[in-house]
């Protein structure tokens, strides 16, 4: 047994979870003050988002040194305090690896870019050609080459300009890697979150991509030629000596593509976090919203459910810092309580890891902002440029699209209580806060029995109590039934069955519950065991 398969992970936004030192922008400090609100909450890890030295172009996805903690968040020494803590109260804490592409101010790429003989050039993909050397688009929109005036040559930034791409062929660039892992493994961490790790190796010749200017260029950048051999060598020589584990963030990726990183025995990454539920709202990418249909999300999670079953081990995720918070998503703002804790259990009670991300725990809601001023995201403001100029959208509709697609929809402060500024800080945040903060806060679920907080601490409990959770099989029902997501847990002697109610209508269903006990659900009363009241969560275990 890895320890990872029995934990619940908490991922940290750094910048928006709390202000220790009143300038605005959350820092370590501020997470050390919360180290004990963590452990109450009942997880086990916590992720954080980046905290390396950074120009912030990707707040903090943009790296420019990997060993030092960017001024703004700390320094070293409090983030030894943190591990520290966390691991005197049997916590861990897994950091997040941005290894694909570096900050455009990392000493290498201010090397290469001024010196085509630079030791440092070799480290990032230039090209000295006429035009672009093929016609890839960045994830940001827009070309993914930048023409560097210093060497007259392009080069590669799957992502923002000042993001530029990491040569993985060079061998020198995978020694600088593995020297980092091994800088923050001695340090005590517990393992990486990876950025966009399926994307290092680039197939050769970097050969045009085909269709719309949409990820063109994908087929020749996911899942490349030698990935197996950059995770194997990297496994080989850092992951294998230590006790950890890895989540590999992995771009377009498929269940039968995931057991090549993950499968019991090959290991190249412990689990993966995938997207495919992420497009129930969506078609293809977020930037072209659809109503929300529930036979798309389950689909999509069924499938890795299965997929993976007894082969590799699942990441189970609604939230994080690149995704609209799942209230608005999937459930319902008027039924903001129930849906919030009826998404938890449907999420929650499948087999992987479950991963919190920071304000999910008390349903906090997307952003409020109504002007593009109010928006911090690079992605956001570069789809909006070209939304406007290459799409020829309106105003009005880019607005529409941000506000329901931002990633600043999940990286408003954490809302601690009713003080100003949500108690995230006594100063101006670096980011706006939601006005629903004096009535969506840490402090007024602590001071409701009733609320998602307390609904979340018994789900975690209950993980911890009962093994079929973790180890069960999984068996769908009602599959294509739009209103209700419906699913059995099997293991050993004993079997558990999750009913959930993605309406605001009562909903039937036909399932002999008898000898079971019902052991969770967001309503108290539970007279009519073949019903579900609006957004309605219930969990039923048996021995069988
Ligand atoms: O995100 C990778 C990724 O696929 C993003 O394009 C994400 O899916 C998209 O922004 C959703 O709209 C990772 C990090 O999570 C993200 O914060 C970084 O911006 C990106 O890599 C580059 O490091
Ligand atoms: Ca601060």
């Amino acid at each position: 047994m890895r320890w990872y398969k029995e934990s619940v992970v908490y991922q940290i936004y750094p910048r928006s979870f709390k202000d220790s030192n009143s300038d605005g922008i959350g820092d370590l400090c501020g997470i050390i003050e919360k180290v004990d609100y963590l452990k109450d909450l009942g997880v086990d890890v916590i992720w954080l988002s980046p905290i390396y030295d950074s120009p912030l172009d990707d707040n903090g996805y943009d790296i420019s040194d990997y060993y030092n903690i960017l001024n703004d968040y700390g320094s070293l020494d409090d983030f030894k305090v943190l591990i520290e803590k966390l691991h005197q109260r049997e916590m861990k804490l897994i950091m997040d690896l941005v290894v694909n592409h570096t900050s455009d101010e990392h000493p290498w790429f201010k090397e290469a870019s001024k010196d085509i003989n630079s030791p440092y050039h070799d480290y990032y993909i230039f090209r000295k050609t006429k035009k672009k050397p093929n016609n890839w688009t960045s994830f940001f929109g827009g070309s993914a080459w930048e023409f560097n005036h210093c060497t007259n040559e392009y080069y590669l930034h799957l992502f923002s300009k000042k993001q530029p791409d990491l040569n993985w062929e060079n061998p020198k660039v995978r020694e600088e890697v593995k020297k980092i892992l091994k800088f923050w493994l001695d340090l005590g961490v517990d393992g990486f979150r990876c950025d966009v790790i399926n994307l290092l190796s680039k197939r050769e010749g970097l050969p045009n991509g085909s269709g719309l200017p949409i990820l063109r260029g994908k087929d020749h950048y996911v899942n490349g030629p030698k990935m197996h051999q950059y995770l194997q060598e990297i496994k080989n020589d850092v992951f294998k000596n230590y006790d950890m584990f890895t989540v590999g963030e992995c771009v377009l990726i498929t269940p039968e593509k995931a057991l090549e990183y993950i499968q019991e025995g090959v290991d190249e990454l412990n689990m993966v976090f995938q997207f495919d539920h992420m497009g129930a709202d969506n078609y293809f990418v977020k930037w072209f919203p659809r109503k929300f249909k529930l036979k798309r999300l389950k689909k999509a999670l069924s499938k890795w459910q299965y997929a993976l079953e007894g082969k590799g081990w699942n990441s189970l995720y609604l939230e994080n810092h690149d995704q609209p918070r799942s209230i608005n998503r999937f459930g319902s703002l008027t039924h903001r309580k129930e849906s919030a804790k009826m998404l938890a259990t449907y999420i929650f009670f499948q087999q992987g890891t479950p991963f919190i991300y920071q304000g999910q725990e008390i349903g906090m809601t997307n952003a409020h902002f109504t002007s593009l001023e109010e928006y911090n995201d690079v992605e956001t403001h570069n789809i909006y440029k070209v939304g406007r100029k290459v799409f020829h959208l309106s105003h009005k509709n880019m607005m529409k699209k941000i506000k329901y697609a931002s990633r600043d929809n999940a990286r408003t402060p954490m809302q601690w209580n009713r003080e100003i500024n949500g108690g995230f800080s006594n100063e101006k945040p670096w980011l706006g806060v939601n006005p629903n903060y004096s009535e969506i806060n840490v402090e007024e679920c602590l001071n409701d029995p009733d609320s998602i907080l307390y609904y979340y601490k018994e789900l975690i409990a209950l993980r911890k109590k009962h093994p079929i959770i973790i180890y069960g099989n999984y068996q769908e029902f009602y599959e294509n039934s739009n209103d209700i997501a419906f699913y059995e847990r099997n293991y050993l002697n004993e079997k558990l069955v999750v009913a959930c109610n993605f309406t605001s209508k009562i909903q039937y269903y036909n399932y002999d519950l008898n000898d079971f006990k019902l052991i969770l659900s967001n309503y108290k009363d539970d007279l009519v065991p073949q019903r579900l009241l609006p957004y309605q969560a219930k969990v039923y275990i048996k021995k069988v």
